[in-house]
């Protein structure tokens, strides 16, 4: 029988303090939520534990992590709608795939949390729709496109999808600081992209004022990168490549235009320079597509194409 466990009995400030309650565990394993809904809080009292019984849960397993996919099969840089939609249909067609997710935010999801302008509802065009029936995210039927009644809503579902899947980890507050690269001279800038460099966020923008703060890093035979249109943080892998002379210029991303924007970022969704998927808003910078505004249907699409993309590398 586990040993009774002593615990302070502190009620709410209004009524005196109880003091202290012997409590058999067995009689608080066996409440029933009928006892704790009828108010028998004065008696409650978890399980003891000990604070390092904690730390080690969470650094034994985020260790183990960094150990399992320092070699992954894949690395999708960016959780944003794009990102996690790839991370979706990549980890649901092959589950023997390892495939790491690296977000510089704490916060995965991107711009992807709200519709625009703060707005809640989120717009996408059809056959995104098919998307959203698949991850089960219910929405209000308008012609040629549907509504989301809070773009949360998405975001959560798919986010909560996505580290479901047992073959991928997120890894998030962590950016991408840098590409790992081999000579290629079949490649049109001399380079593979065979990887990713990451550090902690919080220490990737501290180089300005602490040095020797060397990153870690991820190999991997492809990397889908999904950082966004230009920003603090945007465009990151395809700007990398023009710094090292992989890529010769950007196009810069151009105006909003609706129709246009999102037809060329779902057609453009591919492979840059071996080894680099661009997916996104990302890729607007590199063709000079136009922006969308506030619909997320050509995210979904291209999400989608990434990662088949990255799959027929998986299929030779
Ligand atoms: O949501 P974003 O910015 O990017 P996408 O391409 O997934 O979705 C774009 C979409 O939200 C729009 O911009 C809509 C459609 N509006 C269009 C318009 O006309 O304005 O997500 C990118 C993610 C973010 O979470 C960043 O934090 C992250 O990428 N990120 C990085 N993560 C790791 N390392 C990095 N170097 C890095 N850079 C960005």
């Amino acid at each position: 029988m586990a040993p009774a466990v002593t615990v302070d009995v502190v009620e709410p400030a209004t009524l005196p303090h109880k003091g202290s309650v012997a409590i058999s565990n067995d009689k608080l394993n066996t409440k029933t939520a009928d006892d704790v809904a009828e108010g028998k809080w004065k008696d409650f009292s978890f399980d003891a534990i000990r604070e390092s019984q904690v730390a080690r849960a969470m650094a034994r397993r985020y260790f183990n992590d960094l150990d399992r996919y320092a070699e992954s099969d894949i690395v999708i840089v960016g959780a944003g709608s794009c990102g996690l939609s790839t991370a979706y249909t990549l980890a649901k067609a092959r589950p023997d795939l390892k495939i790491a997710i690296i977000e510089a935010s704490v916060s995965p999801g991107g711009g992807a949390w709200l519709g625009g302008q703060l707005f809640s509802a989120m717009v996408m065009r059809k056959p995104a729709n098919k998307f959203l029936i698949d991850i089960g995210v219910p929405f209000e039927d308008e012609g040629p496109y549907v509504v989301v009644k809070h773009a949360a809503l998405f975001t959560s579902t798919l986010l909560s999808k996505v580290l479901a899947f047992p073959n991928v980890k997120l890894f998030n507050a962590t950016s991408v600081e840098d590409l790992i690269t081999r000579r290629d001279e079949s490649a049109p800038g001399g380079v593979r992209i065979a990887g990713v460099v990451t550090n902690w966020t919080l220490v990737a923008m501290h180089h300005e004022d602490q040095s020797c703060m060397d990153p870690s890093t991820i190999n991997a035979p492809v990397i889908i990168s999904t950082t966004g249109h230009d920003g603090p943080f945007g465009a990151f892998s395809v700007k990398r490549l023009v710094s090292m002379q992989a890529l010769e210029r950007l196009g810069g991303m151009r105006g909003l235009d609706m129709n246009t924007a999102e037809d060329a970022i779902v057609r453009g969704t591919r492979e840059i320079v071996p080894g680099l998927i661009v997916g996104g808003m990302e890729l607007s910078e590199v063709d000079g597509a136009n922006r969308m505004g506030p619909t997320f249907g050509a995210m979904v699409l291209s999400g989608m194409k990434a990662a088949e993309e990255a799959l027929s590398v998986f299929e030779e």
